[in-house]
């Protein structure tokens, strides 16, 4: 189904649940990551790159190079997330700082140039959508030279997490959201409900990750160590929440997602009370003409014919399956178990 060395590209506000999708991918033995960019959103910029910097040189993955980019959303202020993933965003486990280093040049316009350097990559954004809008206003063409962009984010027709109506990513920087669901870039949406109740590890999922005994398998679970306790506050869910890893499940293997469809999706970015809500036209009403100027007044129409594909139901035992054999393979060097890379520029 698709070529044995796929490409991803990773957008990531590096905390704890991004760290463990990073791994996912730079252990998986058919995909090769072209770059991670770095935007603020759960963990401010600074602590974000360094973040994504541990988790590369923990998977052997010096050669993948990481761009820093938008400190901020685009219009909003910044609003962090450290209360539910630790002050370091890693359950305050106060690692050393890593050796590696970001590369020069502001990660929106690493995105360009990765995405026109590799027509058909995987786009894979984990994080609020600052740095994707910024590299579409760069370059409206990369929406179309992507394969497909896995969104972790959003919570089509239910209950969010930051308010009622809205998922942290999305409710961050909603102007950056809409405009990337505006773009005519194939996104997939991965929606926070997606990620919750069943899909948290439970306890016996964490005692078979920690029985894999390797070094990432103990990371992915230390990291994880605050985000567990807020996930108690936040939900009343007993487990390790873990929305990232479950949306590069569905990146790594699309037939995690069980059921989706494809629909027009606004984001709210007008009222305090919804603010970042993921509308979602489940009826088509906006192909009625007697709905139009309804919608119109909602500012969809300036969406031409975007559409993304909502993911509503994911195979549970499939996504933790993936996550277990990721952590399973030893922290050696390359971005993968089998291929090694020259260093790139
Ligand atoms: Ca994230």
């Amino acid at each position: 189904m698709y070529h044995p060395m796929r490409r991803f590209l990773i957008d990531t506000d590096t905390a704890s649940d991004d760290a463990v999708a990073l791994v996912m991918a730079l252990r998986h033995p058919a995909v090769r990551v072209e770059a991670v960019t770095v935007v603020s959103g759960n963990v401010p910029l600074r602590r974000a790159t360094e973040n994504a910097l541990v988790t590369l040189e923990l998977c052997g993955a010096a050669d993948v190079p990481v761009f820093a980019g938008a400190d901020r959303p685009l219009v909003r202020e910044p609003a962090h997330a450290q209360w539910f993933h630790g002050d370091d965003g890693f359950g305050n486990q106060n690692y050393p700082p890593a050796k590696l280093r970001p590369r020069p040049g502001h990660a929106s316009e690493a995105i360009v140039r990765t995405i026109r350097a590799n027509p058909g990559v995987e786009l894979v954004t984990l994080g609020p959508l600052t740095n994707v809008a910024l590299a579409l206003a760069l370059d409206p063409s990369i929406a179309g030279r992507v394969s497909r962009c896995v969104v972790m984010g959003g919570n089509p027709c239910c209950e969010g997490n930051v308010t009622p109506a809205a998922e942290y990513n999305i409710w961050c920087d909603p102007e950056a959201a809409r405009a990337v669901l505006r773009s005519g870039m194939n996104v997939e949406l991965v929606g926070w409900q997606l990620c919750r109740g069943d899909a948290n590890l439970d306890e016996s999922d964490i005692a078979r990750v920690r029985q894999l005994d390797t070094k990432l398998a103990h990371f992915a679970i230390d990291i994880n160590r605050t985000a567990m306790q807020s996930n108690v506050t936040q939900c009343g869910e007993v487990g390790i929440p873990l929305p990232d890893p479950v949306a590069m499940a569905v990146a790594l293997d699309p037939s995690v997602a069980l059921q989706s469809s494809r629909h027009r999706v606004e984001v709210e970015c007008a009222s305090e009370l919804t603010r970042g809500m993921t509308v979602v036209d489940r009826l088509n009403v906006c192909a009625d003409d007697r709905n139009r100027t309804v919608w119109t007044a909602a500012g969809a129409a300036a969406a031409g014919d975007a559409t993304v594909n909502v993911v509503w139901t994911i195979d549970v035992p499939q996504w933790k399956a993936l996550l277990l054999r990721a952590l399973g393979s030893p922290a050696g060097p390359g971005n993968s178990t089998s291929v090694r890379y020259a260093p790139r520029g």
